[in-house]
């Protein structure tokens, strides 16, 4: 394999190769003169050899840097480089602490990569999770080593009036030459990764908090001056978020002041910094005219999930990178319980978690399934940057609510009271925290299969659940016979068996009411029973059980495995009508679903079938839709097929193009067959008071979007014009960018040609805002194929003035929205859709490895594809995997993908 040179050698690093650091560094004091071209970095430390590793030279990481000294206790001394490794080995001998003192150059101006030391909007912004500081200075770049920082800042008043670091302001005040200072002490230990400065023409939203305890916090939002009135709804997530996490976990604020900062030029979503998170503008910004429902709820989630980290993270944080679940699944757990906790009511706790699950199931699974899976403590990797992945933050996540569920939420607690009392301040592993949970909990089924939990960390895959039911009418007994199973993975060829919680009750198949559940010699009767597989095979009994019952398996998904149950039909639409478990009654409904389009996919490949889905199910869904009782926002989950995605994982042979025919069928027959009641949904879910982004009156303009794209999708059938002007007219009209966003949508979609249009007068409407012309793009590269413009149109709309290669959010949503989320129209028989792909990521590469590493991902599952699509996808692998100068990030996952 070839590597690029210059950034980190294209190592194998492995997690049986760990090995404490050599060197602790006890206290970093860092000067910064900031300027774009050239920005002189004083990087003053005090170390001291580990007493408990064998004394050898000090290694210290750097990359793009320009080295001018380095001093050890004032003096000049030898030094070498090994690589980009800077290696010094005539220090002091003894244990005693020694001053440190590099000086190096760097160009922020020229940082593409969004990784170190950047400049944005003429700005100055650092991201250093993983291994960026290295970028900034020459230091041990590794988390286990935490260290007191002092940081200064050097810039233009005029140009950069805002200099932020992390902690406390402690100085600041003016230079010469219209220059500035300001001083930043952090009164927490932290590693390097948690290091951050912002310089530049910012201003905040400031709020004053006073905590449980009575101590006085200052919370503050910093954006672009424009953007001050798109702060209040990030300010507020971040108060509930420091309430909850009081509330909840007892964790309190540990800093005077909490910043965040927004811009528009990051990698990812967001970065937990010690005190100063800096965000992407995507998740701060939001007013009613620009942000959907769906960002304001990503904003709380993301501001909850970054202020999290705090403790889930920052105060306890990685012994090493591959322990980075220990901090991403819990805190993705955490903000998970967060937004739940802020639902008022049980229908919309049941919301979210099956959106969390669908994200699971249409994102993770694949993964889990194809070239790129990994434990979630994984063996080994090249890039660290790969590994920030569905499997380490979601499957993560999904390993702790295990935990929780195995030890009630109580229990859970407790555990997490004993993780901190244990491990504040320290950087740790997965174990560990594992054992703080089953410590706190000796008698609970964790503690006594603690060993063989922990293989949810250690083996890669998405186990398969069996489940099959024998009543005895004459006996009164049910029995359920589960077995469990687990694919190979690469580099996992064996797979021991898991500890899964399985909820469950069951339902009466003629009363539909949930039976009392008598475990054999028990005298329980409760309708809910946790079940613990540990076994390869395991039955459990049930007796008195007076009828036939239909088993309701895995409730609220109570582990991360796919469950294989012969349901017939009918047992099917008794679930979806009746189970008291508001996430399995969904998840019959996708089940009917789902098997409505294989069978479909499955039938004559001559001829789309006009209507893949029957009567009866035709009818439930009707019932669905029409029910009193139901929440919109339920209703719209259910009513929602199954994602093209998602189809195509349960197929051992992928036809992208026959899955997207038969779900666009599908789609058809439901707007046609239940027409008046769309018009009724949508009617009957209009909000005529003020804006508000909660989970009901979200529901209700989710469930009247839908309504109205299916409405406009009949009417281009039907010819009718009556719905495409109402909705054009809505889109005209709307209070909200949901409204507007679905009605444009609905238009679009449906090939309408009002949708032309539409899509014009959005641009020209909200050609000042960033976040809305991303919108505007994805929507274009996400549109539904109808004899192939989509690629044609992204190739175009990549000349538009208005589109930036080098911004991640534009580049993601034009080409991501394209590639990754658009299977009916990327993946073309004539292969052009794979051509462009290779083309991006080579061109985005060049420049910022991490986001052309992403992008790399989309043919991740190649290997199913149907001919000729599978040659096509294969030569555009190779297309990428031989050029010579890749990075190491992009050249992992092309490489994963042709081995594996
Ligand atoms: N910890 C960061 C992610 C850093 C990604 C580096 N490639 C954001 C988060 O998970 O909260
Ligand atoms: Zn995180």
């Amino acid at each position: 394999m070839q590597y690029r040179d210059g950034a980190s050698p294209a190592t194998v690093i492995r997690r049986e190769a760990y090995a404490a650091p050599a060197y602790l560094v006890d206290t970093v004091d860092l000067s910064f003169d900031l300027d774009p071209a050239k920005t002189r970095v004083l990087n003053r430390m005090t170390l001291r050899r580990n007493p408990d590793v064998a004394p050898g030279p000090l290694r210290l990481d750097g990359e793009e840097l320009n080295l001018a000294r380095v001093l050890v206790n004032g003096a000049g001394t030898s030094f070498k480089m090994d690589g980009n490794t800077l290696v010094l080995e005539n220090l002091p001998e003894g244990t005693e602490p020694f001053a440190l003192e590099i000086f190096t150059t760097c160009m922020p101006v020229k940082n593409t990569s969004l990784s170190g030391l950047y400049v944005s909007n003429d700005s100055f912004f650092t991201q250093c999770e993983a291994e960026g500081f290295r970028r900034i200075t020459y230091f041990p770049d590794r988390p286990d080593v935490m260290a007191s920082y002092t940081v200064t800042l050097r810039a233009d008043k005029a140009k950069y009036p805002v200099l932020l670091s992390n902690g406390n302001l402690v100085d600041s005040g003016e230079l010469e030459d219209g220059r500035h200072f300001a001083k930043w002490v952090d009164p927490h230990k932290k590693p390097c990764y948690l290091f951050a400065l912002v310089a530049g023409q910012l201003v905040a939203r400031e709020q004053r908090i006073v905590s449980r305890s009575g101590k006085e916090h200052l919370l503050q939002v910093y954006v672009r001056r424009g953007d001050l009135d798109k702060t209040e709804h990030a300010m507020n997530s971040l108060m509930a978020s420091v309430a909850w996490d009081e509330a909840r976990f007892g964790l309190p604020l540990d800093l005077e002041r909490f910043m965040i900062v927004a811009t528009s030029d990051f990698n990812m979503g967001a970065m937990e910094n010690k005190g100063l998170n800096i965000f992407n503008t995507k998740y701060v910004l939001a007013s009613q005219a620009t942000a959907t429902d769906a960002d304001f709820a990503n904003i709380e989630s993301v501001v909850g999930h970054e202020y999290f980290h705090n403790w889930t993270g920052n105060r306890i944080t990685c012994r090493d990178w591959f322990q980075l679940s220990l901090k991403e699944g819990l805190t993705v757990f955490r903000d998970q319980e967060f937004s739940q906790d802020l639902c008022a009511d049980p229908s919309a706790r049941a919301v979210k978690r099956i959106e969390d699950v669908r994200v699971l199931r249409t994102a993770q699974f694949p993964e889990d399934a194809g070239p790129m899976a990994h434990p979630v403590r994984p063996d080994s990797y090249i890039e660290i940057n790969n590994f920030y992945t569905v499997t380490i933050y979601e499957k993560g996540a999904e390993v702790v609510r295990m935990m929780q569920t195995l030890v009630g939420r109580d229990g859970f607690r407790k555990g997490m009271d004993l993780y901190f009392a244990r491990h504040d301040g320290q950087a740790v592993t997965c174990d560990d925290f594992a054992q703080a949970i089953a410590d706190a909990n000796p008698d609970s089924e964790l503690a006594r299969r603690l060993g063989q939990f922990k293989r949810w960390y250690s083996q890669a895959g998405t186990p398969r659940v069996a489940a099959q039911g024998v009543y005895n009418p004459d006996a009164q007994t049910y029995t359920l016979h589960f077995s469990q199973s687990c694919a190979a993975t690469p580099d996992q060829a064996v797979k021991e068996p898991f500890v899964i919680p399985v909820s469950l009750g069951l339902v009466g198949s003629a009363s539909g009411t949930a039976l009392p559940l008598h475990l054999e010699g028990q005298a329980t009767a409760a309708t809910s029973h946790l079940l613990v597989l540990s076994e390869a095979q395991q039955s459990v009994m049930f007796t008195g059980i007076a009828e036939q019952p239909v088993p309701s398996i895995l409730r609220g998904f109570s582990a991360p495995v796919i469950l294989d149950c012969d349901y017939s039909d009918e047992e099917l639409l008794t679930l979806l009508a009746f189970d008291a478990d508001a996430f399995n009654r969904w998840e019959a409904g996708q089940r009917l679903l789902l098997r409505s389009a294989i069978k479909a996919i499955a039938g004559d490949a001559d001829s789309t079938p006009a209507k893949p889905l029957n009567d009866a199910l035709i009818e439930a869904m009707r019932g669905v839709l029409r029910s009193p009782q139901l929440d919109a926002a339920f209703k719209e989950l259910v009513l929602t097929l199954p994602s093209e995605t998602y189809i195509a994982e349960q197929l051992e042979v992928v036809d992208p193009q026959r899955i997207h025919a038969v779900r666009e069928a599908m789609r058809e027959q439901l707007a046609c067959a239940l027409q008046e009641d769309w018009e009724w949904a949508f009617e009957a879910h209009q909000d005529n008071g003020a804006y508000r982004p909660d989970p009901a009156s979200s529901g209700r303009r989710a469930l009247a979007g839908m309504a109205l794209s299916f409405l406009c999708l009949a009417a281009t059938r039907s010819g009718d014009t009556v719905w495409p002007g109402k909705t054009l007219q809505r889109f005209k009209d709307a209070n909200n960018m949901t409204d507007r966003f679905n009605a444009l949508q609905a238009l679009v979609g449906s090939g309408h040609a009002l949708g032309t249009q539409a899509l014009a007068r959005f641009h020209s409407q909200f050609k000042n805002e960033e976040l809305v012309l991303d919108k505007w793009f994805a929507l274009q590269g996400g549109m539904c194929d109808r004899g192939g413009q989509v690629l044609p149109a992204v190739r175009q709309l990549m000349q538009h003035p208005d589109f930036h290669l080098k911004n991640p959010n534009r580049a993601r949503s034009l080409i991501f929205s394209y590639c990754n989320a658009n299977p009916g129209a990327f993946h073309r028989a004539d292969a052009a859709g794979y051509v462009f792909w290779a083309e991006r990521v080579i061109d985005i590469d060049a420049f910022n490895p991490q986001v052309a590493a992403r992008l790399a991902r989309a043919l991740d599952r190649w290997k199913r594809l149907a001919e000729p699509y599978r040659s096509a996808a294969r030569e555009a692998l190779v297309r990428v995997s031989s050029k010579s100068d890749l990075s190491n990030d992009v050249r992992e996952v092309v490489d994963r993908a042709l081995s594996a």
